[in-house]
């Protein structure tokens, strides 16, 4: 599924994140930055051991903040590295803080002249944020980010699973739907 935000593009698919070859992939760390399963160990297997050694360098990573390296043996040239929240319900800094990593992760892409990212659904994993909490979120949170910012040509969501990728497109097509113009 795609559609346009402004003249930049948002698109849908079902896939792995460590093959795109947008320009950068993010990635859904932890504070530390030295690597973990699901997301993060993809990455940094695809990436190698260069990758865990520019990390080492950085001193760790607030959550809901974003910071940046190469990509090393990645398609893609750079890796955003952004630590999501750990759910909890009712919790409306969760929110406030899932949506600062998408925010960041752009922010970092743009001050970098980066036209093209792919994200996973942060959080949604090991960190047990709800897809149908998570995917509204998400994706209010980067449309609106590319009406004010079209330098960013492309923002590609990379879900792993048929259930992610569901879950996305039924928030995007109620997005759509309740905007005139989205
Ligand atoms: N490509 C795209 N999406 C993927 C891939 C992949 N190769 N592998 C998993 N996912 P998670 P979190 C999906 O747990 O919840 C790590 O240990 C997965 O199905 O990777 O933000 C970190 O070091 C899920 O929908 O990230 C942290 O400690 C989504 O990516 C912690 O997990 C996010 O799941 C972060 O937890």
């Amino acid at each position: 599924m795609k559609v346009k935000i402004g003249t930049s593009t948002l698109e849908l698919l079902q896939g792995d994140i460590t093959q795109q070859d947008t320009e950068a992939i993010v990635n859904a760390a932890n504070r530390s930055l030295l690597g973990g399963g699901g997301v993060d160990g993809a990455i940094h297997r695809a990436a190698g051991p260069d990758l865990l050694a520019e990390c080492r360098t950085l001193g760790g990573c607030d959550t809901g903040d974003a910071v940046i390296t190469r990509g090393y043996r990645l398609k893609a040239k750079y890796v955003i590295h952004t630590v999501g929240p750990v759910y909890q319900r009712s919790r409306p800094g969760t929110e406030r803080l899932l949506k600062s990593a998408y925010q960041r992760s752009l922010e970092v892409a743009l001050a970098k002249g980066i036209r093209s990212v792919a994200f996973p659904s942060i959080s949604t994993g090991a960190y047990g944020y709800p897809l149908d909490e998570a995917a509204p979120l998400a994706l209010r949170t980067i449309a609106d980010f590319l009406r004010k910012h079209p330098e960013i040509e492309l923002v590609r969501f990379v879900l792993f699973s048929p259930k992610a990728l569901r879950a996305f497109e039924e928030a995007l097509e109620k997005l759509c739907s309740s905007r005139r113009r989205i």
